[in-house]
């Protein structure tokens, strides 16, 4: 105790000398990673003995540093998320749609800042809170640091009693270029963009750094802005600036889509000539009412969509093609890559699909490509650069066998891919195992690829059957297996065994089967027995079972090596069974939604819960709702279920039903 009281004073004055150091524009003593760990140990010592936090701690600093890290704030009005528009015709139809409710409309459009959001509170004139989005109900305090951002001010030009703004914090490039160059000196990682850099700045518990990391920002929205005597955006925009914000000047009006387009794709050309990144523009009806009329969808207003650039190319070389055994044995080609950085990360590997996407595209080892992440996620190779071919390019041929276990590839009629015809072939054995244990499997947890691969490589293991009579024994000598996790995994494995009849036919892995089916399945047929047992019609007589799906079940279940694997797996004591339900049908034919945080119960339970008493957990909220179970820091389903006049129920509300 006395060691902590001395240690906190210690910190104390450390962190003191530290400010006046900084705000003495002395060159500080101690690095901004040595005052985060001080003020953290500080942070954690005053939790804990919270008697002892004075109004003089650096923890306490109001306006000099951050005093407390993840204090969560709720927003007063959720911040909601934008459609995303992807070329000229989605935003047709958006101006269709708009023009259904309101014929006569102008749209503002302005640039989408590519920063992170940040909604600021005034209270009487006074900024008193910055905060993050966070997932739009909840954010995060980040006043200390919001302060030190010279595009914000403090004080409006003319106090009114509330007022809220939401607007994009952002790094300019030339910051960030800047601040990257001085990490690369200093040994430090730098940021992938200014983004990350923007939102890493902002979220400093040392707002030192913050005000180093030269941040602007641009308003763009007003709460209440009709109780202001605002009736559209483009006075909204006015309006911010006489407080004295910052509002990006590149904004236009337009009263034809047409017009809209150009604009948008005039700027998709100009984009990296503004001094901040961009990812797009930002187009909203004008007029309040019409805004209002026009409502929202689940999650964004119907008024307003985001116009997203196509995704950034790059230049990279095929330095190989490789191929990829999968779980049912398709080949899949991927290219390797000549490292290289597109929209935010390092990539190395594409896949290249199949051989009709190489022939298609041509693509031959040795070729300079432009790439892309599709979606902005999945790297993917757009087309080839045939101009730098220097002739001695290589073409790429599927292997005739298995790169694996040498067995036989074929194609079959009408299919893009190319499979090891093996059912012994390792990688399909290890990938159906990894399966097996996947999450919406058997969730068997503790039990990665590289596990999997040494059980298998040890001859522990055959198939997933034999997981079962694995022993703490087995599993000691595996490659980073503690005690701790070996029984962890044994319990999993144990647990496993009820986890019910949809699961198991979903981790079968059978083709066409997915985690829908496995559901449906379990629900028509009640036990393995009986789904082994049923012929072609009666499985396509069942809706929502296609005539592939019904043919691979059967041909599954026609497997000799099938019957084996059942047999083990039955013998192991997994519950084959899915026992029909005894719970009263409560919810029998409605749709119910959960969302937010629980505290009662995983997602995953409540769903069954559902399910079990006859209902349909379902994702999406609409009119046919029955209703939604909220929990903590619900978001736009919630909003939504508000809007749309759905009850809502709490956790308690939902327990009750189900019991009474
Ligand atoms: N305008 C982002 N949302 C934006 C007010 C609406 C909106 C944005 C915008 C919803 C930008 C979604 C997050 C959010 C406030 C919810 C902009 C930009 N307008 N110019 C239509 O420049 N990035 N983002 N922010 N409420």
């Amino acid at each position: 105790m006395q060691d902590e009281l001395e240690r906190i004073a210690t910190l104390r004055k450390e962190l003191e000398d530290a400010n006046k150091q900084y705000y003495g524009l002395d060159q500080p003593r101690i690095t901004d990673t040595e005052y985060d760990a001080l003020m953290r140990e500080l942070l954690d010592l005053e939790a804990k003995h919270p008697n002892w936090v004075t109004p003089d701690s650096p923890t306490q600093r109001v306006g000099g540093e951050v005093a407390k890290e993840y204090t969560k704030v709720r927003h007063l009005e959720p911040l909601l998320s934008l459609d995303n528009a992807f070329d000229p015709s989605d935003l047709r139809e958006f101006d269709r749609r708009v023009r259904q409710i309101a014929p006569l409309v102008d749209y503002v459009v302005e640039l989408k800042i590519d920063g992170l959001t940040v909604a600021l509170t005034y209270e009487d004139g006074l900024m008193v809170r910055g905060a993050t989005r966070g997932d739009g109900v909840v954010g995060e305090d980040i006043t200390a640091n919001v302060r030190t951002v010279g595009s914000i001010p403090l004080r409006l030009n003319k106090a009114v009693p509330k007022f809220s703004v939401r607007g994009e914090g952002y790094m300019p490039k030339a910051s960030f270029a800047r601040l990257n160059q001085e990490r690369e000196e200093e040994g430090q990682s730098t940021f992938a963009n200014p983004r990350n850099a923007a939102a890493g700045s902002l979220r400093q518990l040392n707002s030192r750094i913050t005000a180093e990391r030269k941040l602007d920002y641009f308003a763009y929205q007003v709460l209440s802005a009709k109780e202001l005597g605002l009736h559209n955006q483009t006075e909204v925009l006015t309006y911010l600036q006489k407080q004295g914000f910052v509002v990006n000047p590149e904004y236009k009006v337009f009263s034809d889509i047409e017009e809209v387009i150009i604009y948008c794709e005039a700027m998709a050309s100009e984009r990296h000539h503004f001094l901040y990144d961009i990812d797009g523009l930002v187009i909203k009806v004008n007029e309040f009412d019409l805004q209002q009329e026009l409502g929202f969808t689940a999650k964004s207003p119907r008024w307003a969509i985001s116009y997203k650039f196509p995704a950034e190319q790059v230049e990279t070389v095929v330095e190989d093609i490789v191929i990829r055994v999968g779980r049912t044995g398709v080949l899949t080609p991927t290219a390797v890559l000549k490292a290289v950085s597109v929209a935010g990360s390092t990539v190395s590997r594409a896949t290249l699909h199949n051989l009709d996407n190489i022939r298609e595209k041509d693509i031959r080892i040795g070729d300079h490509v432009l790439l892309h992440k599709a979606g902005d996620v999945i790297p993917e190779v757009v087309r080839v650069l045939l101009e730098k071919r220097i002739g001695e390019e290589k073409l790429f041929e599927m292997p005739d066998l298995c790169p694996e276990c040498g067995s036989p590839v074929s194609r079959e009629e009408g299919e893009a891919a190319y499979r090891c015809q093996s059912i012994i072939c390792p990688a399909q054995q290890r990938e159906g195992i990894i399966h097996f244990v996947s999450r919406d499997a058997m969730a068997i947890d503790g039990l990665g690829p590289a596990v999997v691969q040494q059980l298998l490589d040890v001859g522990l293991i055959n198939d997933a059957a034999d997981l079962y009579s694995l022993t703490f024994d087995d599993l000691t000598p595996v490659e980073r297996m503690g005690k701790k996790s070996a029984e962890n995994l044994l319990k999993a494995i144990q647990d496993s065994k009820e986890r019910g009849l949809a699961p198991l036919i979903f981790a079968l892995g059978i083709r066409h089967t997915g985690e829908k089916a496995g559901k449906i399945l379990a629900q028509t047929f009640g036990s393995m027995e009986e789904l082994q047992e049923a012929n072609l019609e009666d499985l396509q007589a069942i809706p929502d079972v296609g005539p592939a799906m019904a043919e691979s079940l059967v041909q599954f279940f026609r497997l000799e090596s099938t019957e084996r694997f059942l047999v083990k797996l039955c013998e192991a004591g997994v519950n084959m069974t899915a026992e029909k339900s005894s719970k009263p049908q409560i919810f029998a034919g409605k749709s119910i939604v959960v969302t937010g945080s629980l505290e009662r119960w995983e997602r995953r339970e409540i769903e069954t819960l559902i399910e079990e008493y006859g209902g349909k957990a379902a994702s999406s909220v609409s009119k046919k709702t029955a209703f939604v179970v909220a929990g903590e820091k619900a978001g736009s389903k919630l909003a939504k279920a508000q809007g749309l006049g759905v009850p809502i129920l709490t956790e308690e509300e939902f327990e009750q039903l189900i019991k009474s």
